[in-house]
């Protein structure tokens, strides 16, 4: 639930740009938590994230960061970890040990293995040392290996939400991995079953659709 304007000085601030999965993990585990939010919008594509300013509260130049008073975090896998921590209601993580390694797994397949290799600062640099043509195909060609893996480990741990029937970790860093390979870069739904259920799945849920991309305010449509 992100609100505009100035906000009150112990509210929490996050960092965001509409179109990064990133930000997109943190504002769902905001909204599942029920957190109100000054919302601060990075322009990623005009280069506010080289901006002095921003570097001092993030060294790296990446969305997101979380303001929590003197708390500023980075790196949305830190930023939920510590929301989890500090509210525990809608807990994040499932309390059996298994299903909570496998959330962590989940999620680590797609802020390790697939995201960093299909990023905006790496495919604009395939772009200029290896050609324009290839940023898609090498995009795509991580995708499906990251997915790959994530039908093989779900199919037995799946429910109505990846790791049964209640939402958590795994959840939150899928939907915007699913968002960006099935809208942006044009991989097909019928290529991946369990995914592509979560994906449609996941549009029912309130936090995740009011943490969609086109719903927020630097959206460019
Ligand atoms: N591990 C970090 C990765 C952050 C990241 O890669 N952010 C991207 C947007 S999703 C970014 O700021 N990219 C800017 C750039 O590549 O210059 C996290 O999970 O927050």
């Amino acid at each position: 639930m992100a609100s505009e304007g100035e906000g009150d000085k112990n509210k929490l601030k996050l960092y965001s740009y509409w179109r990064s999965s990133c930000s997109f993990r943190v504002r769902i585990a905001l909204n599942l938590k029920g957190l109100t939010y000054d919302y601060e919008a990075v322009n990623l594509l005009k280069g506010e994230n080289s901006r002095p300013e921003f570097l001092e509260l993030n060294p790296l130049g990446f969305v997101p960061v979380l303001v929590d008073g003197h708390v500023v975090l980075a790196d949305s896998f830190a930023i939920i970890m510590y929301l989890d921590d500090k509210y525990p209601r809608q807990p994040l993580l499932p309390p059996d040990i298994h299903k909570r390694a496998i959330n962590f797994l989940a999620a680590t397949i797609v802020s390790s293995m697939i995201q960093p290799l299909q990023n905006l600062g790496l495919l604009n640099y395939i772009g200029e040392k290896v050609g324009p043509d290839e940023k898609l195909p090498w995009a795509q060609s991580v995708i499906r290996r990251g997915f790959t893996a994530l039908e093989k480990l779900l199919i037995d741990h799946t429910g109505r939400y990846a790791t049964g029937d209640e939402v958590f970790l795994a959840d939150i860093f899928l939907a915007p991995q699913l968002y960006s390979a099935f809208k942006r870069f044009n991989i097909h739904t019928n290529e991946f079953p369990i995914l592509s259920r979560l994906f449609e799945t996941y549009n029912e849920i309130p936090a995740f659709r009011e943490a969609l991309p086109e719903n927020q305010r630097d959206a460019v449509h």
